[in-house]
């Protein structure tokens, strides 16, 4: 399988002639080749959105969310092709994306395709001086939208859906890693009836592909999801260039667990937000932390849940943890869990690799749980992003919150107790963009989205991804004789 570019409405060849392999996780075979672009598909890319762009910034709000309707519905008719391609591309498990990747990418363009319409600005009247001010939001122009490869048709939609309601014209970078339901999603959307050059679709490397798209002078805002190293390389390529940027990055998030919590219902959410997605989503709860007089039976009782998770091929209904997403990143997470024993730590259990009958060569590890000495060593103070968690008991509500804030991260924190003012102080106090009480990742897509500290720059979501992607513009009246 080939995965070219979508520029202008077709299905293009990169000009370099230059391709990648793409790996199936689950079996460690190469199984596509991606278009490798560069500056000069970049640069037609540009010019295709040019074109575009009067047209569909002018496009009544009534028909470009008639549009993303239309898209919605199609991620949704072909549920069953996007969920095996993105299993098989990520290594995640069918079940998930069934139930969670595709539905929710959906979900992006229904939403956005509603919020649209919904969308207003504000007017400011001078009483007494005969004057009103009113802003208008306008399109952008030409914006870059860049995802990983963690949740990828996910994110890749959490941006273009609402990029493109906004009126903007779209350069689109798939991770390289997982580019083929981004791909397919380009197709639909011209079947749906978007416009050739409204989207474009780049593909290729980071270093070739990502650099040109941040660096190329006519695309004004870039919304960027991944690791931390690489926000802070776009935001020191695109800020000489003054553009808008909207930076969602690494996460090291705090689940913290008081004793008079619902036990029950927290262990079963803890194994969740623990190892869904093989721990690769980055509001996973990777550091527990847990009031000391449960300690020890929380640790026995999330050992006995994790050892009963099964480790399996991703096309199978029965598996709870799939393949990690590539080679280079299980051997990542593996030299972390590797670090516990020089770092004090204990391995209570998992931790190895996993040879999956037929798919020997896959990335499989079992889902590791350890327990750590201090909050200030490696394991507690990066980002895995794998299925490990660390563990460490807590003996007062200040020590809690002093363990999670005390990170360079701040995407989301989870506070499990029954005690309402403990909540909210907790909440008002922990240096995060997210926090949930007695629950994970329960997400309202009209909610501010993004994270404080080296998590981030910037909230999507809700009216915040539309004022994101427009600009806006006073105008001041004065109507006196
Ligand atoms: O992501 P990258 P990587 C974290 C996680 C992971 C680490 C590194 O800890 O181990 O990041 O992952 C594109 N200009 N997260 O290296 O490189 C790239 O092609 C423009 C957290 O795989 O950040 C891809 O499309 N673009 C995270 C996207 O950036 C560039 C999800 C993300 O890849 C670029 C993923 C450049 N110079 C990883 N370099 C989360 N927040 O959910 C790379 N890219």
């Amino acid at each position: 399988m080939r995965i070219p570019n979508l520029i202008d409405g077709r299905i293009t060849n990169p000009i370099g002639d230059k391709w990648l392999d793409v790996y199936a996780p689950a079996s460690g075979h190469v199984y596509a080749s991606l278009a490798e672009s560069d500056s000069e598909d970049v640069e037609a890319a540009v010019v295709a959105a040019e074109k575009a762009f009067p047209g569909w910034s002018n496009t009544t709000i009534a028909e470009r969310s008639a549009i993303l309707m239309k898209i919605a519905a199609a991620i949704e008719s072909n549920l069953d092709l996007l969920a095996e391609a993105e299993s098989k591309d990520n290594g995640k498990p069918i079940t998930l994306a069934m139930k969670v990747d595709i539905p929710r990418a959906a979900e992006n363009f229904r939403f956005f395709a509603h919020a649209i319409t919904q969308f207003s600005s504000e007017s400011h009247e001078s009483i007494g001086l005969q004057t009103i001010n009113y802003t208008l939001r306008q399109s952008v122009g030409i914006v870059g939208c860049i995802s990983p490869w963690n949740l990828p048709l996910y994110l890749f939609t959490w941006k273009i859906a609402p990029a493109l309601a906004a009126g903007n014209c779209v350069i689109a970078k798939p991770s390289e890693i997982t580019p083929v339901t981004a791909n397919i999603l380009g197709k639909l959307c011209l079947e749906a009836g978007l416009p050739k050059g409204v989207l474009n679709i780049i593909n290729g490397s980071g270093a070739y592909a990502g650099q040109a798209i941040i660096s190329h002078p006519k695309i004004k805002a870039i919304s960027f999801t991944g690791g931390t190293k690489t926000g802070a390389q776009i935001a020191a390529t695109a800020a000489p260039l003054f553009k808008k940027l909207s930076l969602e990055l690494g996460g090291k998030n705090p689940n913290i667990i008081f004793a008079d919590c619902d036990y029950d219902k927290m262990l079963k959410t803890t194994l969740r937000s623990s190892f869904s997605n093989q721990g690769q989503i980055c509001l996973c709860g990777s550091r527990i932390f847990v009031e000391r007089s449960i300690y020890n039976q929380f640790k026995t009782d999330l050992v006995k849940a994790v050892k009963s998770l099964k480790v399996g091929n991703p096309s199978d209904s029965s598996t709870d943890i799939g393949a990690l997403v590539s080679l280079a990143h299980k051997d990542k997470v593996k030299s972390y869990i590797d670090l516990a024993s020089q770092e004090g730590g204990a391995v209570l259990c998992g931790g190895e690799s996993v040879s999956v009958p037929d798919l020997e060569r896959g990335y499989y590890l079992s889902p590791c749980v350890i327990e750590v000495k201090s909050n200030s060593c490696r394991l507690n103070q990066e980002e895995i992003f794998g299925p490990v968690v660390t563990l460490m008991p807590f003996d007062s509500e200040e020590e809690a919150l002093n363990l999670a804030n005390e990170v360079p991260y701040g995407l989301s924190a989870s506070i499990w107790t029954n005690h309402l003012k403990r909540s909210m102080r907790m909440s008002e106090k922990l240096q995060s963009g997210i926090v949930w009480v007695n629950t994970w990742m329960q997400r309202d897509l009209r909610t501010p989205f993004g994270g404080m500290k080296d998590s981030g720059v910037g909230r999507e979501g809700g009216l915040e991804a539309l004022r994101f992607f427009t600009e806006a513009k006073n105008i001041c009246i004065n109507y006196s004789e």
